[in-house]
């Protein structure tokens, strides 16, 4: 059954069309460095934003239109939103999804009431997925929608509520491993807390360090084999969380020796409310090789809060290629569209032409990163501005063959010190001629 009939496959068109429906600079199999931009994107949909955001604020209820609205049957209704997204993703030629286990079927009365209906719908993906290119990319769980996770999953004050995270993570892994998922995410909802008053920070971390090698463990078990990915946000839902930003995650996974286990899912809109740029994040994970997957989509940059849009800045999303490529990829992870049309983009076919903005905004991104990196401008630059660690004093330095009292003979000795331009300005310039 089609539930978007007036949208037919999306084709590239080229630069030069002005159908809202058609890719301009998206064209899946044209390579770039000898690699297809579909293999270089590896774009993935977002049911909880595509499928399921009814697109509602604080001040107003939703005011999605949705093909499947009519269904009000709930089991009914979820199988109906897992055929949709097929449908979407045939057709823009996405080949992966992503979703929370909450998103794809409702809670029962029980864990094991909610866990069959679970296992129902993923019955019925694993048969959508038979006859499609469809893959998943990630599981996850949802542990920050239901009350029970009040305060927190893992890092709950409560042992009960982490008990019951525990169950929904291992089920969670079992239904992402059935589904052939390449990735499991962690993002921590509510871990965190609100004030320290109440907390006690020491056990609270330690109780994740400790969820998150029984998560390990039990992967192992089963034989799932899936990259571990941890998603850094630093504020939203709770005034603090703990996995506030790449460094963050990173001295984290280094105190409770997980480093070997995980990488990074890095979001656009995360990076800049820790006040980082995108860049920086994707930098900082690769040079600690952690840069595992992304979450793209664009935050607003006047306000405080995880506004989720879609990424059609080119400018943006060349940087975030030019990471991406000299990271030598982004497989197994993808480029995950974690976001949602503005509330006045209500119509079904918004759906497609949001997405199609996205895709079109990271293939000029990535066709401009690519040609920057084969011309080497940038690199070449940075490479002669540090030349004074290939020999001499720096060299040693380096090298580790001096420490203080050398380098304070060398000091005293030496006459005048000049610097060089760092050229900011210059090298900005350099970007707007690639895009
Ligand atoms: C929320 C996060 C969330 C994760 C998956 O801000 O971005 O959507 O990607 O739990
Ligand atoms: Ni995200
Ligand atoms: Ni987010």
């Amino acid at each position: 059954m089609a539930y978007f009939s007036s949208v037919s496959k999306v084709a590239y068109e080229g630069p030069d069309s002005k159908n809202p429906l058609a890719f301009k600079f998206y064209n899946a199999d044209e390579k770039i460095g000898g690699k297809a931009m579909k293999d270089h994107l590896r774009f993935s949909l977002a049911y909880w934003h595509t499928m399921n955001g009814r697109m509602s604020d604080p001040f107003g209820v939703g005011t999605a239109v949705r093909p499947w609205d009519s269904v009000t049957d709930e089991m009914a209704q979820a199988k109906a939103r897992m055929e949709a997204l097929f449908e979407i993703a045939e057709k823009l030629g996405i080949d992966y999804f992503c979703f929370h286990d909450r998103d794809i079927a409702p809670e029962g009365d029980s864990l094991a009431a909610t866990n069959r209906q679970l296992d129902e719908i993923v019955a019925h993906t694993k048969q959508l997925m038979s006859n499609s290119p469809v893959k998943l990319l990630w599981g996850t769980a949802c542990l920050f929608v239901h009350p029970r996770f009040v305060h927190g999953a893992a890092t709950s004050c409560n042992a009960e509520v982490f008990a019951y995270a525990a169950a929904q993570v291992k089920k969670a892994l079992e239904v992402t491993k059935e589904l052939g998922g390449t990735n499991y995410v962690f993002w921590g909802g509510r871990e965190g807390y609100e004030t320290l008053l109440n907390t006690n920070l020491g056990l609270e971390l330690d109780n994740l360090g400790r969820f998150l090698k029984m998560a390990v463990d039990y992967a192992k078990e089963i034989g799932f084999g899936g990259q571990f990915l941890i998603e850094p946000k630093p504020m939203e839902p709770t005034k603090h969380q703990y996995d506030s930003d790449v460094a963050a995650c990173h001295a984290f996974l280094q105190k409770y020796k997980l480093t070997d286990s995980f990488k990074m899912n890095i979001e656009q809109n995360h990076a800049i409310l820790a006040g980082h740029t995108f860049a920086h994040e994707l930098r900082y994970a690769r040079e600690n090789d952690m840069l595992g997957s992304i979450d793209v989509n664009q935050g607003d940059y006047l306000l405080g809060w995880d506004t989720d849009q879609m990424p059609t800045s080119a400018a943006e999303a060349m940087l975030a290629m030019y990471e991406v490529l000299q990271n030598g990829g982004i497989s197994p992870g993808g480029l995950n569209f974690d976001a949602h049309l503005r509330r006045g983009s209500f119509e079904p076919e918004d759906l497609f032409i949001g997405h199609i903005a996205g895709m079109d905004a990271y293939a000029k991104g990535l066709r401009a990163a690519h040609a920057l990196l084969e011309s080497g401008e940038i690199e070449e630059f940075v490479k002669n501005r540090y030349r004074s660690y290939d020999s001499g004093i720096g060299k040693k330095i380096v090298d580790g063959a001096v420490g203080f009292r050398e380098l304070e003979e060398y000091a005293l000795a030496q006459r005048a010190i000049s610097n060089e331009s760092g050229r900011q300005e210059m090298l900005e310039g350099i970007l707007n001629r690639y895009l």
